[in-house]
């Protein structure tokens, strides 16, 4: 293998995706750069892909399958065979489910990685329906309202020359998030687009605003129902559009009429002239697109944020059309859901869903909310949960309320954890199965994504130790449980059964590199949108049969000084938290020194007139405070922040400390945000960037 140049794609993020040339010299990777030919990242990439080989090649990393060999947590391991332990496994969970039925085995995922089509495939032929994932609080509302009132997701269309960029809640600069990458936005602004960014913290992207909307964390549904009233008062909608190809114009226009921009300036704090001038902008300038990100699904207004969000594009003739936002088709392979095997569950246990009496859109998009999984395994309601097989998570520092995790995963009676480090999560699990990294296995990547596109991750290395692949993990189980009928000899073989509607293998796919969808303008004028009406819904009859409300509102989230003014006169300050940082990707990476160098501590941005009010200095510690817990964190003295407003960052925990603790419960957000109703009413969605805090120096 000497001085060989391999093609590949960056999966070092769950995001991944970027065009890399791994470069190798004696069976080792020395160094990885950017692919100047990729159609999306074009040569770019980030400091965590270039972290990968120290990621590959970490002392640390798990490189057999390990069995728990003492009290659960007591950090006493024994390593076992695969065989073995795959066996053990299959056997436990066959008895579990015949004592107690197969919905008292879910699973758990955490930030997408690009396998959950195989998890789905295990978990629709056993024959439970709980899949938990993040997707309560990450991209699932975006897609699914996108898909019940447009047809699809609509993506900023870049490349095709936006006038006008609306940067909301996102921040792709530091994330490259979901299937938009920072530089595809940066060329747009190149290229002279206008820039809006709604976000309550002055960042990069603030900063060359032309116009900068620093709204009160948790009210971006007012703030967009007010610009689409501003549209719809002044006539800046396009009549053809609506007439033609939108469905309940007449209902949104009256609902909105309530969003008056001088009502709507005391619950965001944007001022009623920058509503008007923001509203102008984005309608009068054409084409324009909007870039949303996670923050508007991180509070119990998410379904109806992205639902006002779409109506904005709608209403302003931007949906599908050069330069706006764009509805892509997927390449030639096979239909995700055709993989996951959807119809392998039986209704009978499809109705068994965990949350799915309330949250009815979770449940239509197949996944349950954690906090309804750790409900049931901790109160038995609405049945007992049992087994829980972990890929890919640590719920104990990214879940919400992780406390109340903790206390779930110690209450199982069996836990697997899939992992590639010890972690804090895994430390509880009886069985802890070694994973392999994107370096070290053939794949198809972006598979989920909506960008039209697909890419051949090819592999490079052989995985240290016995590390396998998630997706080889989740064949090899499914054949032990009895359905090698669906599963494969060789998983390579899957790859192959994805390519099959293009005709195309694996070996010839990874030569090619990727395969693109057809991109085609405004398909709706020939074919509709693919809604039950055949056209936008801004009044959704999805939603409406569901028996909700049919048309966006905004809600008071429930921890706010608006809504609890008692509690805000202990806790006075807003928390937000999890802006993404370049060098983590949640609570990854803490343990590689080139990216740990990079951000040391966790830190907690504060205003220098609230530093100075506390007695906080910049580069001292202090404690956080919600009611539900507190933390300990680096002050840094910033006005990126507003002065009533705190932001602290996720993921942390110090795994240099040393299991089975790693000092988790030290800096951990999650110590501090709520998991507790009121939730969005369709998909579960928790109000995780908001709430309530007060803060003191530590000693
Ligand atoms: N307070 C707060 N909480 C949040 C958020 C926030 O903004 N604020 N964001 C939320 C969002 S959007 C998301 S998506 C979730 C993310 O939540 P999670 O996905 O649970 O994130 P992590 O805690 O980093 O856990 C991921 C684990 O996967 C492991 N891993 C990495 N690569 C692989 C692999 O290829 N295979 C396997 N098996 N394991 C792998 C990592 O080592 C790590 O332990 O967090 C949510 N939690
Ligand atoms: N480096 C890195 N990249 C990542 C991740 C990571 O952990 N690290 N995680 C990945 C995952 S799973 C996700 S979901 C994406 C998320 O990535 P993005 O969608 O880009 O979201 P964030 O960076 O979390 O937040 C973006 C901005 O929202 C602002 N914000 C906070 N609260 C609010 C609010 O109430 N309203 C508005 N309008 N803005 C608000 C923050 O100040 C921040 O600047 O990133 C992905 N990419
Ligand atoms: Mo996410």
């Amino acid at each position: 293998m000497k001085g060989e140049v391999i093609k590949s794609c960056c999966r070092m993020c769950g995001h991944g995706g970027c065009g890399v040339l791994v470069y190798v010299e004696d069976g080792r990777v020395v160094k990885i750069r950017g692919d100047p030919d990729h159609p999306i990242s074009r040569g770019y990439v980030c400091c965590k892909c270039l972290a990968s080989l120290e990621l590959a090649y970490h002392p640390a990393r798990l490189k057999h399958p390990l069995m728990r060999a003492g009290d659960r947590g007591s950090g006493r391991w024994r390593k076992v065979s695969w065989s073995e332990a795959l066996d053990d496994i299959a056997s436990r969970l066959k008895e579990i489910k015949e004592r107690h039925g197969a919905e008292s085995i879910a699973f758990l995922q955490g930030a997408e990685r690009g396998f959950h089509h195989f998890l789905y495939r295990l978990a629709n032929l056993l024959g439970t329906p709980n899949v938990a994932t993040a997707g309560h609080i990450c991209y699932v509302p975006r897609l699914a309202v996108s898909i019940i009132t447009c047809g699809n997701l609509p993506l900023p269309d870049y490349e095709g020359g936006p006038k006008c960029v609306v940067v909301w809640g996102s921040n792709l600069l530091h994330s490259n998030a979901d299937d938009r990458k920072a530089i595809q936005l940066l060329e747009a602004l190149r290229r002279g687009a206008k820039l809006i960014v709604v976000d309550p913290r002055r960042t990069a992207l603030t900063d060359r605003a032309d116009l900068w909307l620093q709204l009160r964390p948790g009210t971006d549904a007012a703030l967009a129902l007010s610009m689409a009233h501003v549209i719809i008062a002044e006539g800046l909608y396009d009549r053809g559009f609506v007439e033609k190809h939108a469905h309940g114009f007449k209902e949104f226009a009256e609902r909105v009429k309530d969003y008056a921009p001088e009502k709507v300036e005391g619950l965001t704090w944007v001022s009623a002239g920058l509503i008007r001038e923001a509203a102008r902008l984005y309608a009068l300038s054409k084409p324009a697109c909007i870039q949303w990100g996670v923050s508007i699904e991180h509070n119990l207004n998410a379904t109806s944020t992205v639902h006002a969000l779409l109506s904005l594009m709608a209403i302003t003739g931007n949906l599908d059309v050069p330069g706006g936002n764009v509805l892509y088709s997927p390449p030639p392979v096979l239909p995700m859901s055709r993989f996951m095997l959807l119809d392998k569950l039986p209704e009978s246990q499809r109705r068994k869903r965990l949350g799915a009496d309330k949250y009815k859109l979770a449940d239509m998009f197949q996944f349950v909310p954690p906090h309804a999984l750790w409900r049931a395994i901790l109160t038995g309601q609405p049945y007992p949960v049992k087994a829980l097989l972990v890929f890919g998570s640590n719920p104990l520092i990214s879940s919400e309320e992780a406390l109340e995790a903790y206390e779930a995963l110690r209450r199982l009676d069996f836990l697997v954890v899939v992992d590639l480090f010890m972690t804090p999560t895994a430390e509880l699990a009886d069985y802890v199965l070694p994973a392999a990294t994107w370096l070290e296995y053939d794949y198809i990547a972006d598979y989920w994504k909506r960008h039209g596109y697909v890419f051949a991750q090819r592999k490079v290395i052989d995985p240290p130790g016995e590390c396998w692949p998630d997706h080889k993990i989740i064949n090899e189980l499914g054949r032990r449980l009895g359905f090698s009928e669906y599963f494969w000899d060789d998983v390579n073989q899957a790859l192959d059964y994805i390519l099959s509607p293009s005709g195309l293998t694996w070996e010839r796919f990874k030569e090619l590199g990727f395969l693109k969808g057809r991109l085609e303008y405004r398909k709706y004028e020939k074919a509709g949108f693919r809604t039950p009406t055949g056209k936008f819904e801004l009044y959704s009859t999805v939603l409406k049969k569901l028996g909700y409300d049919p048309l966006p509102s905004y809600v008071e989230p429930p921890e706010t000084p608006l809504s609890n003014p008692k509690l805000a006169e202990e806790y006075p300050l807003i928390l937000m938290n999890g802006a993404r940082f370049i060098a983590f990707f949640h609570s990854e990476h803490r343990s590689i020194s080139s990216l740990r160098k990079l951000r040391p501590d966790p830190l907690l941005e504060v205003h220098p007139k609230t530093a100075e009010k506390l007695g906080l200095s910049d580069g001292g510690w202090a404690y956080v405070e919600t009611p539900r817990g507190r933390v300990r964190m680096k002050v840094k003295v910033t006005d990126r922040v507003h002065p009533l407003c705190v932001h602290a960052d996720h993921g942390w925990w110090f795994p240099e400390e040393g299991g089975p603790c790693y000092g988790w419960r030290r800096s951990n957000v999650n110590l501090l945000t709520s998991n507790k109703p009121p939730h969005d009413p369709c998909f579960g969605s928790t109000n995780v960037r908001v709430s309530l805090c007060r803060i003191r120096p530590a000693s």
